[in-house]
């Protein structure tokens, strides 16, 4: 069997047909960063060298590397049953998945979309909300409004809803009819804030305006992240997200939460919607739902927005919509599996037990060499740097760099660090991921 460890050491030339996603191509092939075992924490380089991994991959490993319930319900899986078409027919462990998320979300979010990505979970949550406003009469909501700083994926809804000037520019006019709430940011305000930054709900009343300018019956609904995490970690302000609750519900704006990484134990409970005690009426997810071993994402929708579609006769297809991958058995299997062990070990629980362990080590890191901010909430903290001169981005570059040659995976945007660990992360680790951060930065230009 050829195992990836097997295989012989790659050629410069043979790193050249894989056009690698969101990465320098050619400063990676001509340095290339090479992994090729996984377990627990830590990630083996292909030189030997154990690296612990302070990222959980891309926030997706949430119950650690390669745990044995999980791999053991996969092998099983694809030995019995590889695939089985995904529309007009069904597999008992879609179901069973579908029961689980929702009996862990919150109440009344009930019902269950699945896809393979959290682009594919954002583009069929706008869909399910411009149907459902047309499906209850309300056919010109057409509008969606995002965030300025947002990340939704890559897809065209998601690049469009998306506040992130770098993966919009390129793609010409992308949807029609969006618009963008400003983003929470403001080190000015809220720099070295623990957990919830007191100043920053007024910016929620900003969609009033929004919606004094397009007329409520021109907005079907509302995206944003809870916590947003690829922009750098940006904490909603206390009492943000509980506006932008009223705002949308008094005006019939659906909202929808993007949790792709706030969901599964992130935060410290199973979804951000919990923690934040604010209940949108979507919850895109991705990621966690299977500890990143096999593709998925999925939108749970509420009881009231699923029962609207479920009229007409009984033979016709309600939503035009899915995928040839959709609750694909493999991705159920690990689902299941990662949803029993995050149950078994109480990982969430665990999160939020971690979470006070990672915020003081990580402000310990205040007044070190070019910090300018430091952030957190639940398993999630970032500590931002200032730019070099005339060089966004490239002293953040550096010390992921340095990081990663010190045998720790940290994840950089920008100049913004951000560390969002396993579940099962231990205090020790959390210590090596700090004290690794301090040295690099006390050496660092
Ligand atoms: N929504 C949110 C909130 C995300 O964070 C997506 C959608 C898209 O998911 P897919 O599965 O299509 O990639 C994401 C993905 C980072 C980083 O470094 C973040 C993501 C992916 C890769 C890197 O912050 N988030």
């Amino acid at each position: 069997m050829a195992l990836l460890t097997d295989a012989p050491a790659l050629s410069h030339e043979s790193l050249e047909a894989f056009w690698m996603p969101f990465t320098a191509n050619r400063q990676f092939k001509a340095a290339p960063r090479m992994l090729v075992e996984a377990d627990g924490m830590y990630y083996t380089a292909d030189d030997g060298r154990r690296i612990l991994d302070g990222f959980a991959g891309l926030w997706c490993c949430n119950a650690g590397h390669c745990r044995k319930p999980i791999v053991e319900a996969i092998q099983r899986q694809a030995a019995v049953m590889d695939y089985s078409p995904a529309f007009q027919m069904g597999h008992p462990l879609a179901f069973e998945l579908a029961n689980r998320i929702a009996g862990l979300a919150p109440r009344g979010l009930d019902h269950v979309f699945f896809c393979n990505s959290g682009s594919e979970a954002v583009d069929s949550a706008l869909k399910i909300a411009l149907a459902w406003q047309r499906v209850r009469g309300e056919g010109a909501r057409t509008r969606l409004i995002g965030r300025e700083r947002g990340y939704h994926g890559v897809g065209f809804g998601g690049i469009s809803v998306g506040g992130i000037p770098v993966n919009r520019k390129m793609y010409g006019t992308m949807l029609a009819g969006v618009d963008h709430l400003p983003h929470t940011h403001d080190l000015a305000k809220n720099a070295y804030t623990r957990g919830q930054p007191e100043w920053g709900a007024h910016l929620a009343d900003e969609l009033e305006r929004l919606v004094a300018l397009h007329d409520a019956s021109t907005i079907a609904a509302v995206i944003v992240e809870p916590l947003a995490g690829s922009t750098g970690v940006l904490v909603p302000p206390r009492g943000y997200l509980q506006r932008l609750r009223e705002i949308t519900a008094k005006h019939g704006i659906l909202l929808i939460f993007d949790e792709v990484i706030t969901a599964f134990g992130r935060l410290g409970a199973a979804f951000g919607a919990d923690v934040y005690g604010v209940k949108p009426d979507m919850i895109t997810f991705a990621k966690g739902v299977t500890s990143g071993t096999v593709p998925m994402g999925g939108v749970i929708v509420s009881r009231d927005i699923y029962q609207a579609f479920m009229s007409g006769p009984p033979g016709a297809i309600e939503l035009f919509h899915g995928y040839t991958y959709s609750a694909h058995p493999l991705a159920c299997a690990a689902g299941v599996a990662t949803l029993q062990l995050y149950q078994d070990e109480d990982l969430f629980a665990r999160a939020a037990r971690m979470a006070p362990v990672l915020e003081e080590a990580l402000h310990s890191l205040k007044g070190a060499r070019h910090v300018i901010d430091i952030r957190n909430h639940g398993l999630v903290g970032a500590v931002e740097v200032a730019a070099r001169a005339g060089a966004p981005g490239a002293r953040g570059f550096e010390i992921f760099l340095r990081c990663f040659e010190k045998g720790v995976l940290v994840r950089q945007t920008g100049d913004i660090i951000a560390i969002a660990p396993a579940l099962i992360v231990e205090e020790k680790q959390i210590a090596q991921m700090v004290s690794t951060l301090r040295d690099v930065l006390a050496t660092l230009d």
